[in-house]
């Protein structure tokens, strides 16, 4: 019998964004830390098992230390584990943030790290999860590609970063999230990043989800969501709006 448990799922934080240019980075810097701390106080009061992060916690390599030592403290200071991917804007390239910095260091934190795919097993909560580290948003890279075989009697997650391609269209997008990889993963839920807005890409009994920013694209609230896991029962996701 597998717990019944309770994940959140966040993604594309953007920490660091240096659009702008000079003052107004500071600003937006600012900005960001706010709505980062905003976003991990309201998933704690959630009280989940697990936070997913589904990449673009940074909005590039180039973030500064200062910053990225205070995000590492953020998700240190957090009461459960956290398991996170990179994302486009925060890849796995030469020198990027995580090769510089390691994250895996952070005791509640698992990263990760293998371009080709990793299982991570958290054997307390009998949750099996999967995921990729991107090196390069590129055509050929298939966030979703290559899973492999599930763990029977655990709860099967996976995570992946990229841009939903609805049916079996052809096209030319970077870091494609298809329908057919959904659909045949047998996943209880995946975990998605890149889109900025909520949107729900489940099929068949594989909840799946993109989880939104925590910053919000128009004048509504940022977002994340909690997943219930319940045995026998379909995965219940609600949207949190971030206050
Ligand atoms: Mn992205």
């Amino acid at each position: 019998m597998r717990p019944k448990l309770r994940l959140a799922h966040a993604s594309d934080i953007h920490l660091d964004t240096d659009y702008y240019g000079g003052e107004r980075n500071l600003e937006r810097r600012d900005r960001c830390r706010r709505v980062f701390r905003a976003l991990l106080d309201n998933v704690t009061e959630q009280r989940p098992d697990l936070l997913l992060i589904a990449g673009d916690l940074f909005d590039s390599n180039r973030a500064s230390d200062d910053t990225i030592a205070w995000a590492m403290e953020a998700l240190a200071g957090l009461a459960f584990p956290v398991l996170m991917i990179p994302g486009n804007h925060d890849c796995l390239e030469a020198d990027g943030i995580y090769r510089r910095h390691d994250f895996n260091r952070i005791p509640n934190l698992r990263l990760v790290m293998d371009p080709e795919g990793e299982v991570i097993d958290l054997p307390e909560l009998r949750i099996s999860a999967w995921g990729k580290g991107m090196v390069s948003h590129t055509p050929a890279y298939s966030p979703l590609g290559n899973m492999p075989d599930l763990r029977e009697d655990w709860w099967n997650l996976a995570l992946g970063h990229g841009i939903f391609i609805d049916g079996a269209a052809h096209s030319h997008r970077s870091s494609q999230v298809k329908t057919t990889q959904i659909l045949e993963s047998g996943r209880d839920y995946i975990a998605l990043g890149h889109h900025h807005a909520l949107l729900d890409v489940s099929k068949s009994s594989t909840a799946a989800y993109y989880c939104g920013s925590p910053e919000p694209v128009s004048e509504d609230a940022g977002t994340f969501l909690t997943v219930d896991l319940e045995e026998g029962r379909e995965a219940q996701v609600t949207i949190r709006r971030i206050k």
